[in-house]
């Protein structure tokens, strides 16, 4: 495009549909990156469709402008770019009524979830966002934001967001509230509940009884769960989306064409016709989790973890290596799918053939670095149940433990080993206390004692298998020394 091109807008989209926003806002979502664009706000814009209703999405980012300031650029505009091999098409689901930056604005949070125009709170805040300790599962009462929360003042922490505002709702509106876990965490509904007591319990009792009974009698937190694969946009995006509109979109979204939403149907205040979008209302969420979970997510993070060590930039170029195909197959068939009870009415065959394809989208070029960040957070949602099942039963999960070394073999690599430039642009906060451990370990059994029986990795419950452990050093030696494709090839036929 030649000069300045005009901004997205309401009057400016060019051939795409932008449906009419919903007149008020009943849906506060917390977490406006790219999945939620890509998933939530499109089935809500297929609800409202389809149904009508007053569900407007008010986005808030938790702590970057770089989203908000564009979308108020672009009448709170962004376009989804479905891509595929075949092509690419594009939407704008138009749903939002405003954003803001959670950092900026604290008490506004608060605010809006005392509103009683508010009747659903959605979460994307990622499995970091929680603030539950690593070891226990619970409030992490030591992280010095949830300290900070509890004392007062502005609430920084989600859970102290959300805590504060049900208080706030019990004592103005006391009108019912449902808030909707959209993240990557196994009974993600029970378990926000149980955090967001856990504050209100942390206060003085005079001062929460009321939220305590509210929580209880009127607020609901369904579970489910959310599958998509949302890459981060690039420039190269920008530019080809903005050349199809015809008008610059700052923040296009880029996404496969797969996407599921299975969400258990407890809502306390209404919720929008979100089947219309393809979501599907079910009692066996908890099993659609696990499939998720464990199949998907489990075995990207093994594809990322060893892609990376390959030197594969992205998850289509990782998984399209022979060696690493037969890795994710073996994960698959031997440790992750006898681990789940298949929700009824999905085809788990069928379920597996589609995430060879969509793992192989090679248009949507996900990157490993992407996948492979913050392992530290995503793991433990993902590998201690299927491990500890096998060795419950005396078996090794040989790919489980292959996951573990290749990890910390592209996180905390050993001196002299060099995990490549996709490991290195991993972001992932424990490197910090990982990197000593790797500094000080002398082999790889050194390495994985130490990190795995800090609980702050898995829990408890992987530190106490000695066994798993000294496999997981075993192939942080193999992988050293003989190189991935060695380390591979050994837990395969092990
Ligand atoms: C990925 C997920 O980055 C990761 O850890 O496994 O973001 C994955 O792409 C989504 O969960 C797919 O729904």
């Amino acid at each position: 495009m030649s000069g300045t091109p005009q901004r997205l807008s309401r009057s400016h989209h060019g051939a795409v549909h932008v449906p009419r926003t919903p007149a008020r806002a009943g849906i506060l979502h917390l977490g406006l990156g790219s999945f939620h664009r890509a998933h939530q706000a499109v089935y809500t814009a297929a609800a409202v469709a389809a149904d009508g209703g007053d569900w407007g999405i008010v986005g808030v980012a938790s702590r970057s402008r770089t989203v908000v300031d564009a979308m108020r650029a672009q009448d709170l505009l962004s376009s989804v770019a479905t891509i595929s091999p075949e092509g690419m098409s594009l939407s704008i689901p138009g749903v939002h009524t405003d954003a803001f930056v959670a950092a900026d604005e604290p008490q506004r949070v608060v605010e809006s979830i005392a509103d009683p125009g508010i009747r659903i709170v959605t979460l994307t805040v990622t499995e970091n966002g929680y603030s539950s300790s690593p070891a226990t599962g619970h409030l992490d009462t030591a992280d010095p934001t949830i300290v900070s929360d509890l004392r007062g003042g502005q609430s920084r922490s989600t859970i102290g967001q959300l805590a504060r505002g049900i208080q706030r709702r019990a004592a103005a509106s006391g009108a019912p509230l449902t808030v909707l876990s959209c993240d990557n965490l196994a009974a993600n509904g029970a378990r926000t509940k149980a955090l967001v007591r856990e504050f209100l319990e942390a206060l003085p009792a005079t001062e929460a009884a009321e939220a305590l009974a509210f929580l209880e009698s009127s607020v609901s937190f369904p579970s489910s769960m959310v599958d998509r694969i949302v890459p981060s946009t690039t420039p190269a995006l920008r530019s080809e989306v903005s050349s199809l509109l015809g008008v610059w979109d700052e923040i296009p979204v880029p996404a496969e064409p797969f996407t599921m939403w299975a969400i258990e149907d407890d809502f306390a205040a209404g919720r929008p016709a979100w089947e219309a979008g393809g979501a599907v209302f079910s009692t066996e969420v908890g099993r659609y989790e696990d499939m998720k979970v464990r199949l998907l997510n489990g075995t990207h993070s093994l594809i990322a973890y060893l892609g990376a060590l390959q030197n594969a930039e992205t998850i289509p170029d990782a998984v399209g290596r022979p060696a690493t195909e037969r890795a994710a197959r073996a994960v698959l068939a031997h440790e992750y799918t006898p681990s789940i009870q298949v929700p009824s009415g999905v085809d788990i065959a069928e379920y597996e053939r589609q995430l060879f394809l969509r793992w192989g989208n090679t248009a949507l070029g996900h990157k490993t670095s992407q996948v492979g960040t913050d392992g530290s957070v995503k793991l433990r949602q993902r590998i201690p149940e299927p491990a500890l099942r096998l060795l419950d039963r005396g078996e090794m999960p040989h790919m489980i433990a292959l996951t573990v070394a290749a990890y910390l073999s592209c996180i905390a690599p050993r001196p002299g080993f060099d995990p490549g430039p996709f490991a290195a642009a991993m972001k992932d906060a424990a490197r910090e206390r990982l990197i000593p451990l790797a500094r000080a370990a002398r082999t790889g059994a050194d390495l994985a004692e130490a990190s795995i029986t800090d609980l702050r990795l898995f829990g408890a419950d992987l530190a106490n298998r000695p066994a798993f452990i000294e496999r997981v050093g075993e192939l942080v030696d193999t992988i050293g020394r003989d190189g991935v494709s060695a380390a591979i090839t050994e837990s395969v036929t092990a």
